[in-house]
């Protein structure tokens, strides 16, 4: 039940596509244009882009709640504030996102239903406690940082309503990673009970967070195509490497260490290189027996039931209001 996705899929066939208009729409993807909403489109690539959407959508969402965990925590009201901004971001975001796959012809009913049922996937990283308050620090820092390294080249993806959301989701998600860097950068270079909660941290969120970027190139079945219709522009494991090459240094500004005695810098190759992924806890993950699977999705199905009656009151509101305008407008005659 609590398994991510299992049964997802739209299943009903994908019927052959008129070969002139693939080819025309293959064409204008080879030469960037943009695709919108009323345009022709592989009907293949409709579902890959609501199967995407949605799922960064879903992460949205549920990605507030580790966050959420320390609201009433913070160390200070400064702190306080800044993280309640950065949940209400993500919330947001989780909008614009279920607005763009609604352009595709899936109502947000659907999409929340699929989320609530359990059907549908979100990041494998919102699975994974919030323990300390370092690990506010390392959501933003590292999560932020994947979710940024993953989703700038997602800017110029070849769906037009995507593409836009992600301009804006970009700007406010590199805000939220200097705000978690801020905030390691305190620790670090606090007491040594500070740096020592900092490091705990990173060696916590460091494995997860190469894990969100998905499974190696050979065992990701959507890459090819995603690429080809410029839905994606870097495979998987080339992210996860732009992602490593990027946060080394960076862990080294903070004197942290990366927990990985592997870790090595590739002089030929130009790049840091680390030692194995586990990736059976990826896939244990994804199978719905995370740290929090069960936690994350019971506590949104109980926020969807406590949110009823506003829902309610805000369509008999409408209904009220339209019914209003009406007579107002015969009277008017
Ligand atoms: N977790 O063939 P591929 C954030 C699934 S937002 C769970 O490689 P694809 C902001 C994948 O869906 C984070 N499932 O798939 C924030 C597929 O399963 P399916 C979310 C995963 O789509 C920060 C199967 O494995 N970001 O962090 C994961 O070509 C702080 C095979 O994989 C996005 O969603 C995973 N990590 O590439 C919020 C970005 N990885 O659907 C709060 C948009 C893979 O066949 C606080 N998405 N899978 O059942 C993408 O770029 C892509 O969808 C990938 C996966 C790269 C995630």
């Amino acid at each position: 039940m609590y398994a991510q996705a299992l049964d997802q899929k739209d299943r009903s066939p994908v019927t052959a596509e008129d070969p002139v208009r693939l080819e025309r729409f293959e064409a204008r993807c080879a030469v960037e244009d943009k695709i919108e909403p009323k345009d022709w489109m592989p009907e293949a690539y409709r579902r890959t882009l609501i199967r995407q959407i949605s799922q960064h959508a879903h992460s949205e969402i549920i990605g507030m709640q580790p966050e959420g965990n320390w609201v009433t925590r913070a160390p200070s009201l400064r702190r306080k504030a800044i993280l309640l901004s950065k949940i209400q971001d993500e919330a947001g975001h989780g909008l614009y996102l279920y607005s763009a796959a609604e352009t595709l012809g899936v109502s947000r009913e659907e999409l929340s239903e699929q989320l609530l049922s359990g059907k549908a996937k979100y990041s494998s990283i919102f699975n994974y406690p919030t323990l300390t308050w370092a690990d506010m620090g390392a959501v933003g820092w590292l999560v932020d940082g994947a979710a940024i390294m993953n989703q700038i080249p997602l800017c110029r993806c070849s769906y037009g309503p995507y593409a836009r959301a992600m301009i804006r989701i970009c700007k406010e998600e590199s805000f939220h990673q200097r705000q978690g860097f801020e905030i390691m950068h305190t620790l670090a270079k606090g007491t040594a009970a500070q740096k020592a909660m900092a490091q705990d941290a990173l060696n916590r969120w460091w494995w997860p967070c190469l894990m969100m970027f998905g499974p190696p190139d050979q065992a990701s079945q959507h890459s090819d195509t995603s690429m080809r219709w410029k839905i994606k522009r870097f495979s998987n494991d080339e992210l996860r490497q732009k992602f490593i090459d990027a946060m080394v240094p960076q862990a080294q500004f903070l004197g942290l260490d990366i927990p990985d005695p592997e870790l090595r810098f590739n002089e030929e190759s130009g790049h840091w290189q680390t030692g194995a992924i586990d990736w059976s806890e990826f896939r244990r993950v994804l199978a719905g027996d995370g740290p929090c699977n069960r936690q994350r999705m019971r506590v949104r199905r109980q926020a969807e039931d406590e949110g009823v009656w506003v829902r309610d009151a805000a369509r008999a509101f409408a209904a009220k209001r339209a019914a209003r305008l009406q007579a107002a407008a015969i009277a008017a005659e």
